[in-house]
């Protein structure tokens, strides 16, 4: 029997420090997995999906050799030396012809593993790769842009501080968002002198915990909140001192806001006045609010509008920059791939790019066009858009379209079955891996995760791969690697370091390459073959540069190098995790990224659209009367990581959500049938009739309706692939962000037989 062994939960972006205890043959299986005490944030905290986690490292669908689809679709195995070499040359060939730039590519991390990203920009680079895209800008983008408008800094709340919690489309019961979410929650439910505000169509069970619950209409929430804000400038609640020395251009908000006619606008959420006036004295009266919104607005109508009006709220309330309120934190790393400035737009549909991501929804409107510019070939990795992005057909349309797919996986997924190669990995616990979901202001900790488990032969880590494909490219510059490793054999790390920072100096162009020549020259002398971590050894270096007072806060002492090699070494040795940075709430004034440390109050054309809303202008369909909101957070929904529906004890079948006075009305009852129809398309669903539910909504969990392999060729589907019923233009117009909690829809009883 073997020991526990530390690793952290890969389900969502709390990554929780799990021991497991292995067993079964050869110790491959989790036999019991419990939290980690000595984990910084998580402190032993974990919720029911991790004890599942053998469904993922076990899980079905796994490929355990490199994959070449045939003319009549199946695949072949073949190995890593071809796969290696035809892949290498067929986007060789792309981008000698047609460009560089007409290779996409999607993903780069999931919910925990964030090295592949930081390889990639190595392969990207070097085929002159420039646009690419991931889950981030099918729900963050919008909120960025704002974050970045207004305070140039990443900021977070911190709820186990706070005095009122503020939960905007977000319900952190079920989707955690920050760490202990449902000790926090509880916390804030039993004690009288804190709040907890919710604003949601469904009663959750975050708003079951709530003091006061916004059951609002859905996609109504940028005329409650404009309501909620007006309140607040047409009451003169809000410090006007304050306002006055800590932000500019407020003068061009209040205006808008006086005008915003408060009983008309809570008519149109449907929600009674007095209910909101009540809210905005609760936050008036706070010491410090804590605010957070998620998928319920950010996927949804006005959603980029609504993440301004949350923050204009962080302003009228005073709780940005000090404690159980909205502050800044430092990342070890920002997440994604970062390959130098990206472009502003999209090439074919000029579309805004944020946070160098092309919107998520645009992407197959760029590949199914005969413009000169479109997109020819993709690289996917760890990411599954021909199941997660609206549109499903219209993606798998896409992926054939394109002249080469190339998908990097653990499993057969969706996505991997319209590739022209599938490129196997280890999973997350047999590899070192990470996540830079490294959020918290005031105590910022990070893990780097050890293998846990052998990986099956016929595997190779993303380090591994990228770096192989750089090679194969002619890229990798290999007299300066042979020098590299003689310094660091001769002369160790530090002059090590000094000879990679005088040559990227010189040769700017070598800078996206360091992931790759750090992987074949530090890498191979990290302890226990930690060489997919030799990165982190540079972002170390990097963080303790621009970070020294936070880190000495953190325990670390002394500056300068000494800093860097002391964290790296941390690190390295504290298989729970580590703090890396300490922070005062009051210093996230100086860690703004805006001028005279002042926060932006006024983003001109939000306010347009703001101006603009007036009536409730949706013209909608009266043959589709119901909202679906085409994607929840449930008991049993973890992304697309768990891939055996058997995984789930209750809701099986991962059914559509309906009030008990629709479902009477529809002649529907719980667990019978329907079908449900959207401009998009239709699905047959399992109804559960619910009165968490309001009249005119219905909801589908996420993540489901999976194709799973059943040999032959074969596959089989429980539950409904909610991607299969949205569309792509149904977006924000500013951020390009889809509504998947507002698509018009009907239902329909259906006899079972
Ligand atoms: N159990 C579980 N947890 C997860 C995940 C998972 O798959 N399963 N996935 C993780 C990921 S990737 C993410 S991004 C997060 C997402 O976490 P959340 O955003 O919290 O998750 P959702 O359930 O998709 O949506 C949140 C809420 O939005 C509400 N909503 C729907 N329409 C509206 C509306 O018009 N207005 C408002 N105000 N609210 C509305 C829904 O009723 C729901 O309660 O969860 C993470 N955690
Ligand atoms: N309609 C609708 N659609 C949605 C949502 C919704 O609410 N409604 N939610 C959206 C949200 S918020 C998100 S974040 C996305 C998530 O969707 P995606 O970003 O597509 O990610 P996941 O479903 O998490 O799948 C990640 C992939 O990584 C693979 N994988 C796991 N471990 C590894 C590894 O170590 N290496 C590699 N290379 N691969 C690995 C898994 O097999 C899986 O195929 O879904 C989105 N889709
Ligand atoms: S909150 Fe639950 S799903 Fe998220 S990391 Fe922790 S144990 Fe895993
Ligand atoms: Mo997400």
């Amino acid at each position: 029997m073997s020991d526990w062994r530390p690793t952290a939960c890969i389900l969502c972006s709390i990554n929780c420090g799990i021991e497991v205890l292995l067993g079964g043959d050869d110790d491959q299986e989790f036999l019991k997995v419990r939290g980690d005490k000595a984990h910084p944030s998580s402190r032993g905290y974990l919720c029911q999906k991790a004890s599942k986690l053998n469904h993922y490292q076990n899980g079905r669908d796994r490929i355990t050799s490199p994959l070449r689809r045939r003319d009549d679709g199946s695949f072949e195995e073949i190995d890593w030396d071809t796969a290696i070499a035809e892949i290498a040359a067929r986007l060789g060939r792309i981008r000698d012809e047609h460009g560089g730039e007409k290779i996409f590519y999607y993903g780069g991390g999931g919910q925990a593993n964030h090295l592949p990203g930081v390889y990639a920009a190595s392969t990207l680079s070097s085929l002159g790769s420039v646009y690419r895209s991931n889950a981030l800008a099918q729900e963050k983008t919008g909120e960025f842009w704002v974050q970045g408008k207004m305070f140039g800094a990443p900021v977070h709340p911190c709820f186990a501080d706070c005095e009122v919690a503020f939960f905007l489309g977000k319900n952190p019961w079920q989707s955690h968002g920050f760490p202990r979410s449902r000790f926090v929650l509880n916390e804030i439910a039993k004690n009288p002198a804190r709040k907890m505000i919710v604003v949601d169509p469904v009663r959750t069970e975050t708003a079951d915990k709530a003091d006061i619950h916004l059951q609002l209409k859905p996609g109504t929430d940028a005329w409650l909140m404009s309501a909620l804000a007006a309140v607040f400038v047409q009451e003169g609640w809000y410090d006007a001192e304050w306002m006055q020395q800590r932000s500019r251009d407020f003068g061009q908000v209040r205006p808008v806001l006086e005008s915003v006619p408060v009983g008309r606008y809570c008519e149109i959420a449907g929600v009674d006045e007095a209910l909101v006036r009540q809210v905005a004295a609760v936050l008036r009266d706070a010491k410090g609010v804590s605010f957070m919104e998620d998928l319920g607005v950010q996927m949804n109508r006005h959603s980029t509008l609504v993440s301004y009006l949350n923050r204009l709220m962080w302003l009228l309330t005073a709780s940005f920059g000090k404690p159980g309120g909205m502050n800044v934190f430092n990342p070890l790393s920002a997440l994604g791939v970062h390959t130098g400035k990206p472009p502003k737009f999209s090439p074919v549909n000029g579309a805004k790019i944020i946070y160098g991501l092309v919107p998520c929804n645009v992407i197959p409107e760029e590949i199914l066009t005969d413009h000169p510019d479109r997109y020819r070939a993709m690289i996917v990795e760890s990411a599954n858009p021909a199941h997660s992005l609206a549109d499903t057909p219209k993606w798998r349309e896409a992926l054939a379209a394109l002249d080469l797919v190339v998908t990097i996986d653990v499993a057969m997924t969706e996505t991997a079955r319209h590739s022209d190669y599938v490129l196997p990995t280890p999973t997350q616990y047999e590899k070192w891996e990470c996540s830079f979901f490294n959020l918290e202001p005031e105590e910022n900790a990070f893990q780097l995760r050890r293998p846990l488990v052998s990986p099956p032969a016929g595997v190779l880590g993303e380090p591994e791969i990228h770096t192989r494909l750089v090679e194969a490219l002619g890229a990798m510059p290999d007299d300066l690697v042979a020098s590299l490793n003689a310094t660091l054999e001769q002369q160790g790390r530090e002059a090590f370091a000094y000879q990679l920072m005088t040559m990227v100096r010189k040769q700017p162009e070598l800078m996206n390459l360091v992931p790759v020549i750090l992987y074949r020259t530090l890498g191979p002398t990290l302890p226990g073959g930690a060489a997919a971590a030799a990165p982190i050894w540079a972002l170390a270096h990097f963080f303790a540069q621009r970070h020294p007072a936070s880190m000495n806060r953190a325990g670390y002492e002394g500056e300068g190098p000494i800093l860097g090699e002391q964290l790296f070494e941390a690190i390295m040795d504290r298989a729970s995790g580590v703090v890396f940075s300490v922070d005062e709430p009051e210093s996230s004034w100086q860690r703004l990224g805006t001028k005279e440390e002042k926060i932006n109050a006024a983003i001109p054309v939000l306010l347009e659209e703001l101006e603009g809303l007036s009536e409730e202008t949706s013209d909608r369909d009266p043959a589709y009367p119901l909202i679906l909101s085409a994607g929840e957070r449930r008991d049993f929904t973890a992304n697309t990581l768990y891939r055996d529906p058997r995984w789930r004890r209750r809701d099986f079948d991962g059914a559509l959500r309906i009030s008990p006075q629709d479902a009477d009305r529809l002649g529907l009852s719980d667990g019978g049938h329907a079908r449900i129809t959207t401009h998009r398309g239709n699905a047959e669903v399992v109804v559960e009739v619910s009165d968490r539910m309001q009249v005119g909504h219905v909801s589908l969990p996420n993540g489901q309706g999976l194709d799973n392999d059943i040999g032959d060729g074969g596959t089989a589907r429980v539950g409904v692939a909610p991607n299969e019923l949205t569309s792509l233009d149904q977006r924000d117009w500013l951020a390009g962000t889809p509504w998947h909690k507002w698509v018009p829809a009907k239902l329909d009883a259906v006899d079972p037989d």
